[in-house]
């Protein structure tokens, strides 16, 4: 039967993608995550698998694959699935691709034919008449390809309809995704392809800066990731510097030398060393950021004329993006009619959460780190701001934001301009997910309109001091945390002394969470004073390395 036809393709196509001996995969933070060539091809293999019966069980909407560990290192790789709004698969489905990536070659036919009876999925009609589809794209990375065929050999098996992207940015293949999937709505979000994207970009950041004149350069590090080449192609649609635009200087953009990638540079270096790399060259108060290996994450920072260095992280992203929408809201007079929210993670900066709820009257969500998280409580409020303090994050207008903000009519020229800006930041943000292209544009809309320096923006608040620690365990998931990660459940006992040590900082505070994306538990403090907040950090680290050794001991 057709149905024996597929379930023998499934298993014959997954020959060269053995299931690895003793391994065990787990869908985290973002995807699946870990060394390349350690039977990162089979998961893949199983993610293909995965897309197609999202796709089927979501009416074959456009399902969408991406290749990459971000962050991780070069030897590192990752995937993870896209749903049809361009955001990130549903929570239940995280185990369907947990079971498929820790299925033996074998019994792929016989788990496919389970879960689509259990989905309720036509397991028939996907093959023959309505076609699951799929969209997929890379990173840089040297395994990319190799990764890359394996996700098409399950794809072929089950005759999925699929566009090949080839390298793209993370949230460039979430929009081609939310594209895909709402042409033909009342809200189409653009066009699919990469032309598309930057032409959508340059247009809402031309209408958004309303005339308004960007102060110096701003120095781009890439990471040497994806970020680079995609940079300079978005760089051809922005107005330049002689056309009021944007003067923009590319750095580590080298995608040539794989090892180069995320390797002391790049969003994470910046914010976990706070320091800026050591192959920068800028001159005091020069504006900088720096993107992530796919070019989801942005930070800013600068140096004085003491040459100390200052981050502009994800928490300031944040307030800018909701201190300038919601002033240009005023502006426009639909202030009172829109809910504006801010969400963070345990990360925030207590100081910027203090900020927002006390300086600028918003109200604010925790949720635990990763995206899917976040977004999800964004979408709460009218307009939601979310960040990770890693500079991951975006902003999401609800349909009741866009409908006000469309259809208000202004009463006096200030109001019309503000109303014009806010309409063109809808489309200027990546609604779909946190976008470092996007970010960086929004950044540079927000600080032109405030006339404002990289110093100026330093100013709003001061940040609490604080510290990040890596320690790596015999086994990090004997550490379970709870309230949105700010307190561990397991081991018992562990979090009774970190608070003995919170207590006895002064503006202490302090939690310790296993990484979803490397194998390690994270340790953060901050405190009043940088001595302090190290500290802590190191205070709390031992307990970690304690705590570990000795679970690993029991077991
Ligand atoms: C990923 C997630 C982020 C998360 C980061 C670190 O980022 O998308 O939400 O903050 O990993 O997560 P963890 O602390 O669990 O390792 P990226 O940029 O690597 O995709």
């Amino acid at each position: 039967t057709i149905q024996d036809e597929v379930k023998n393709a499934l298993v014959q196509n997954a020959a060269p993608y053995p299931l690895p001996e003793g391994k065990r995969f787990q869908y985290g933070t973002a995807g699946f995550r870990m060394k390349a060539d350690v039977g990162l091809d089979h998961v893949v293999y199983a993610v293909g698998i995965v897309a197609a019966l999202r796709s089927k069980r979501r009416n074959e909407a456009t399902i969408g694959v991406m290749i990459t560990a971000s962050h991780n290192p070069a030897e590192d790789n990752g995937v993870k699935v896209v749903d049809p709004m361009g955001d990130m698969l549903e929570q239940e489905w995280e185990e369907y691709a947990t079971q498929l990536a820790n299925t033996e070659n074998a019994l792929f036919g016989d788990i496919y034919e389970k879960l689509t009876n259990d989905l309720l999925v036509d397991p028939v009609h996907q093959v023959h008449t309505r076609k699951s589809k799929v969209v997929f794209a890379r990173d840089t990375r040297a395994s990319g390809p190799h990764l890359i065929k394996a996700l098409k050999a399950s794809l072929d098996a089950l005759h999925v309809e699929y566009t090949d992207y080839g390298i793209l940015t993370t949230p460039m293949l979430h929009h081609m995704v939310r594209c895909h999937n709402t042409k033909n709505s009342p809200r189409p979000f653009g066009e699919a392809s990469e032309a598309g994207y930057h032409k959508k970009m340059a247009n809402a950041f031309k209408k958004a800066m309303y005339g308004r004149k960007i102060k110096g350069h701003l120095t781009v590090d890439c990471a040497n990731g994806v970020g680079g080449p995609k940079l300079h192609d978005l760089l051809k649609y922005l107005p330049n510097a002689s056309n009021d635009g944007i003067d923009i200087k590319v750095v580590n953009d080298d995608v040539i030398k794989p090892e180069a990638l995320n390797y002391e540079c790049g969003a994470d270096y910046v914010k976990t060393k706070q320091r800026a790399p050591p192959s920068s060259n800028a001159v005091p108060f020069e504006r900088c950021c720096s993107l992530d290996g796919d070019a989801d994450r942005i930070v800013y920072y600068f140096i004085d004329d003491n040459k100390e260095f200052h981050l502009l992280d994800g928490d300031r992203i944040a307030t800018l993006a909701a201190n300038f929408i919601a002033d240009q809201a005023r502006v426009a007079g639909i202030g009172d009619k829109l809910k504006i929210g801010v969400v963070q993670t345990a990360y925030a900066n207590g100081a910027s959460t203090e900020y927002i709820q006390k300086v600028m009257k918003l109200p604010v969500d925790c949720t635990p780190t990763g995206v899917k998280h976040l977004h999800h409580a964004a979408k709460r409020f009218d307009i939601g701001v979310y960040f990770e303090a890693n500079g991951h994050g975006t902003v999401l207008f609800n349909d009741n934001a866009i409908d006000i903000i469309k259809g208000h009519d202004p009463q006096s020229p200030g109001q019309k301009h503000a109303l014009e800006s806010l309409d063109a930041l809808i489309d200027l943000i990546n609604q779909a997910v946190g976008d470092a292209f996007s970010d960086m544009l929004l950044t540079e809309v927000a600080l032109a309109h405030r006339a404002w320096s990289p110093q100026d923006w330093m100013n709003t608040y001061i940040d609490l001091p604080n510290k990040l620690v890596r320690v790596v365990v015999p086994d990090r998931n004997v550490f379970k945390a709870v309230d949105a990660e700010r307190r561990l459940e397991s081991p018992a006992g562990a979090q009774a002394r970190i608070d003995h040590y919170v207590n006895l900082t002064n503006r202490g505070r302090a939690f310790a969470r296993a990484s979803g994306t490397e194998d390690a538990v994270r340790v953060y403090a901050e405190a009043h004073s940088a001595r302090d907040a190290e500290k802590l950090a190191n205070q709390v680290a031992e307990v970690v390395e304690t705590y570990g050794m000795r679970a690993a001991s029991k077991s």
